[in-house]
């Protein structure tokens, strides 16, 4: 229903995201303007990036799907059949149905804070896999969920496609892996997607499109930001920037201001000097170590790791 949808949104008497709001004055207000990557997805930003996963030049969409075709032998083998799949986030049409035929799961729990979402993608699978007991739950992730009494004693594997991981700064991505334990349980596996450091032309090339459908996702965040928090940003002088920033092992996003610029949000004023940058997204890139590493610092113990043919992103099961 559509009161269990806003349920998780905290709004003000405007009808205003108080957190987002708080997020995008914070951030603005900062020596380093940034806002969180987690803003870009409202309904336009949610289409965008599906017409990024299609790009040419973004390759981790279609380099995951081909790990999941591929080794439905060795998923069954290594999670065997009976397990309840727990999704951390709505769920792709494509990767999911994937995961399920392979390894023969008791039940199918995805979670995400967005209800829409949540509802469409769990009619879809239920449609799928007519035998297959589908418990959707409107939940935020990021910390631990009680999941449904149905499945309370059922092994569980997590799912993490994507390289979402990615998206979050070390310690971020470390506290939200000890949540999925915790929610996950006991005798818990995990499957979570790692994008690779490769060369940095062909990541500049997957954050950077020919066709600007990436560069169009970046600057919707100003646009969301004019529309639902009365900004006056002049989207028309900022451009989208993806820099590699080698240090941190990441594809940086940033909206660079052409000019000097002066703008309001919700009544603040900030100003840009041209050159000046929004950061916007951190997109980590990993190595064999490094995602190892990461995921023993948030309580789990890799067991296996496959990569796509041409070595570009990578699909790690590991165990609670
Ligand atoms: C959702 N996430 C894993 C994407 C990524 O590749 O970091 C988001 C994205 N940003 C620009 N293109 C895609």
């Amino acid at each position: 229903t559509k009161t269990a949808s806003i349920r998780l949104v905290d709004l003000d008497e405007d009808g205003v995201d108080r957190a987002f709001r708080a997020d995008v004055l914070a951030g603005l207000s900062q020596q380093q303007k940034a806002v969180p990557a987690r803003w870009f997805y409202d309904d336009a930003g949610s289409q965008l990036f599906e017409d990024i996963t299609k790009l040419p030049e973004y390759y981790p969409t279609r380099a995951e799907k081909q790990i999941l075709s591929s080794r439905g032998e060795e998923f069954a083998k290594l999670i065997g059949p009976g397990r309840a799949v727990v999704e951390f986030g709505s769920g792709s049409s494509v990767k999911t149905p994937l995961l399920l035929e392979a390894i023969d799961p008791a039940a199918y729990v995805p979670l995400d804070i967005a209800g829409d979402f949540l509802r469409a993608a769990a009619a879809d699978l239920s449609a799928k896999f007519p035998g297959l007991p589908v418990h959707p739950v409107e939940a935020d992730f990021t910390k631990r969920v009680v999941l449904p009494p149905e499945v309370r004693d059922t092994p569980k594997l997590g799912f993490f496609p994507g390289s979402t991981i990615g998206n979050m700064v070390p310690w971020t991505a470390a506290d939200l892996l000890r949540s999925m334990r915790e929610t996950l349980g006991e005798g818990a596996m995990l499957l979570i997607g790692m994008d690779l450091v490769k060369s940095k032309d062909m990541l500049i090339a997957a954050y950077d499109d020919a066709a600007g459908v990436t560069a169009e996702f970046n600057l919707n965040l100003a646009r969301r930001i004019n529309r639902e928090l009365d900004g006056s940003i002049p989207v028309e002088k900022l451009r989208h920037k993806a820099v590699w920033n080698d240090v941190f092992s990441r594809i940086e996003m940033h909206l660079e201001a052409m000019e000097d610029i002066a703008f309001t949000v919700s009544g603040r004023r900030f100003a840009m000097a041209k050159g000046e940058t929004i950061h916007t997204e951190n997109s980590h890139k990993f190595r064999r170590r490094s995602g190892n590493l990461l995921l023993q610092a948030g309580g789990w113990t890799p067991v296996k790791r496959w990569l796509d043919k041409q070595r570009r992103f990578s699909l790690i099961l590991a165990e609670a």
